[in-house]
């Protein structure tokens, strides 16, 4: 039998896009850790829920509600998003999971341990802990080729809009496109939730939509911010050459 399933264990992509060579790239939004840049691959398992990021045990494990005692129904703060399990919750180590299929992400945005905290000071007000969470929410992905009018040093780039980070990361692809080359590039930082890249057929311009309202993190320490400077706009990055 023919299955219509491409590749699976994937939690919550906003973003994918084909890199000329037809390789397929998807940005996945982790829970409390781990966004993801995944090369997908046909017949292939992403890992969620049994894997957030690396299969390292590193501040996640999956809790498994649909297996709790007393059915959801009996399961006490559901609401605790993660950063604690009611009791009755069966927890499940990332190790004690295995599958050959299993594929790990090109990058992660990213992975902390377990001792971070989850209750960042800094995010308190309003209960907006999440936006200091080690997570840039990436919304979309495009791929940056170069080209005379283009960046130099930027081809086979991919550029992924977040909407926590006031930041479009660029993230340098090796010549197959199979790894990422160096740390993300943090790029157009502002006060503003990016919502969509895309690039001109130049390379000369990069085109962000953004969101209308909403917060994000901002600033050296990452504290929200619920003002927003361009709501709602396409902003357009140009490049005018070398300086
Ligand atoms: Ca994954
Ligand atoms: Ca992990």
């Amino acid at each position: 039998m023919k299955s219509h399933v491409y590749a699976w264990g994937i939690r919550n992509t906003q973003g994918m896009v084909f890199s000329p060579a037809g390789q397929l790239y998807a940005t996945e939004q982790g829970p409390n850790t781990d966004d993801e840049l995944n090369l997908i691959l046909a017949g292939r398992n992403y890992g969620w829920p049994n894997v957030a990021g690396y299969k390292d045990n590193a501040a996640y494990a999956y809790a498994n509600y649909s297996k709790a005692e007393g059915g959801c129904e009996g399961v006490k703060d559901p609401a605790a998003n993660g950063t604690s399990v009611p009791p009755g919750v069966p927890v499940q180590k990332e190790s004690a999971w295995s599958d050959p299929d299993f594929v790990e992400p090109l990058k992660t945005f990213y992975t902390v341990d377990n001792s971070f905290s989850f209750k960042d000071p800094v995010c308190a007000d309003s209960s907006l802990y999440y936006i200091c969470w080690p997570t840039v929410a990436p919304s979309s992905v495009a791929y940056y080729k170069g080209g005379k009018a283009g960046v130099p040093g930027w081809e086979n780039s991919l550029l992924i809009g977040s909407l926590k980070r006031g930041t479009i990361y660029r993230v340098r692809l090796d010549p197959a496109g199979h790894l990422p080359l160096g740390d993300a590039e943090p790029l157009f930082r502002s006060v503003n939730r990016y919502r969509d890249v895309v690039v001109s057929a130049d390379g000369a311009t990069i085109y962000v939509a953004t969101d209308v309202e909403g917060s994000l993190g901002t600033g050296e320490n990452g504290a929200p911010a619920t003002r927003l400077e361009n709501p709602g706009a396409i902003l357009a990055f140009k490049y005018s050459g070398a300086r």
